[in-house]
């Protein structure tokens, strides 16, 4: 397959990237490579290619829920977590029907773009139904994408006697991610002590791990000093993801300061979940109100890595969402008072390469010559206007085969004066 006259995201010029099977056989500029050839050519007439979107942050497990038992009426984080254990009591569900709920969702990923998912799953359940059919989702999705697996005691680890015993399991059976949740914990010392417990077993296991880390709004929940500290006792930063962290957000400056050097050095991820956290935080503020948003700007600015995600599709924590990153890049840079030019030029970096970068898959992601030809193209043709309109996904490559396709919208307007 030849891709003729390719933006690369990020570069000047125009490029032709050639396939030959499931690789990316070279890259050249657009003029020297023009010969015609009997393979599958495709102009893209300038616009940008880019490596798949990475979703570093979804509960597959949950998505298409909304509504049943109930409908939040707070729209907080806690009322969230209440529906979601009432309905494990009230609704029965078999694996299948979770396996079709997660499929659903992934198909609006798949349409979007992206080609890497980073889920969690609920293991505070003692079948660990939801586990056993990500793990097949997983298998039988490879083809198509890339799915990581998180094991997270959504009702705390320590509030029950078999949480710790439930994890292990999840570790077990195959989840790649050891995850928690701090804030949610009984007390300020639980909290810790399933932190400390968490990297325990991420390096007995080998695992990464992904905290669902002071989703709250309260000045006190500091469980991510304790994730950096021992992240940078026991070296391994770059494997560990604190989501959320919206906390930041009502963080003293005096305070923030102190933090941000242990951040420095720690290196670990953050994954900022603009949408779901917009719509959570600040419920119990009346005005003003919060944005309950981390602090993405600045740990960009001190060159820590921050990725954006959707956390939700429908489930009792957020009532909307279809999957589609470029939205959420669109409300977060508004949030997070990123819509200056540098970033909005940039800005397709928090859904590409910060992702893989959090899911620890950067070696081979990217548009390089000898990767596995994996790519989407999408409608624009210069970064600035991809987020402006909020370009969609025209192919999405994998493999060297292209898996999803979609034709721009067209529209007839019989204005003379405007046509
Ligand atoms: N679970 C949680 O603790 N927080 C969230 N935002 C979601 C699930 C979606
Ligand atoms: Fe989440």
């Amino acid at each position: 397959m030849l891709l003729k006259n390719a933006k690369l995201y990020g570069q000047e010029g125009k490029w032709d990237i050639s396939i030959q099977a499931d690789q990316i056989n070279s890259i050249k500029q657009a003029a020297s490579s023009a010969e015609a050839t009997d393979e599958q050519t495709i102009d893209l007439k300038g616009n940008i290619v880019l490596p798949p979107y990475v979703e570093p942050h979804i509960h597959l497990d949950y998505v298409l829920t909304a509504g049943t038992p109930r409908w939040s009426q707070s729209g907080s984080v806690f009322e969230g977590i209440e529906i979601w254990s009432e309905r494990k009591q009230l609704v029965t569900e078999t694996k299948d029907d979770i396996k079709k709920r997660a499929l659903t969702a992934i198909k609006m990923q798949l349409k979007h773009g992206i080609q890497h998912v980073r889920t969690h799953v609920d293991v505070s359940d003692p079948t660990l139904k939801g586990l056993k059919a990500l793990l097949e989702v997983k298998e039988e999705i490879k083809p198509w994408m890339d799915l990581q697996i998180v094991a997270l005691p959504q009702e705390g680890l320590y509030t029950k006697p078999d949480g710790e015993e439930l994890l292990i399991k999840a570790l077990e059976m195959g989840a790649d991610v050891v995850g928690g949740i701090p804030h949610y914990e009984l007390t300020r010392e639980d909290g810790v002590r399933s932190v400390f417990k968490a990297l325990e077993l991420a390096v007995k296991y080998d695992k990464l791990v992904d905290i669902h880390c002071d989703e709250i709004d309260d000045d006190q929940s500091r469980y991510l000093e304790v994730l950096a500290g021992e992240a940078l006792k026991l070296g391994i930063g770059h494997r560990i993801t604190a989501s959320h962290t919206t906390a930041m957000a009502s963080y003293s400056n005096a305070y923030t300061y102190k933090l941000f050097q242990a951040l420095r050095k720690a290196k670990i991820n953050f994954v900022s979940l603009p949408k779901a956290n917009l719509h959570l935080q600040g419920r119990f503020d009346g005005h003003p109100a919060r944005r309950g948003i981390t602090r993405v700007k600045e740990l960009l600015a001190d060159d820590i890595n921050v990725c954006f995600g959707l956390d939700s599709i429908m489930d009792p924590w957020y009532p909307l969402g279809d999957g589609n990153l470029m939205s959420v890049v669109d409300t977060g840079l508004h949030a997070c008072h990123m819509t200056d030019y540098a970033h909005i030029v940039k800005a397709l970096d928090l859904i590409t390469i910060n992702g893989a970068k959090t899911l620890a898959i950067e070696e081979g992601y990217g548009i390089k010559e000898g990767h596995q030809a994996n790519l989407i193209v999408i409608d624009s043709e210069s970064e600035y206007e991809a987020i402006r309109t909020q370009a969609s996904v025209l192919y999405s490559i994998r493999n060297g085969k292209i898996i999803v396709e979609t034709k721009p919208a067209e529209t007839t307007m019989n204005i003379p004066l405007l046509s």
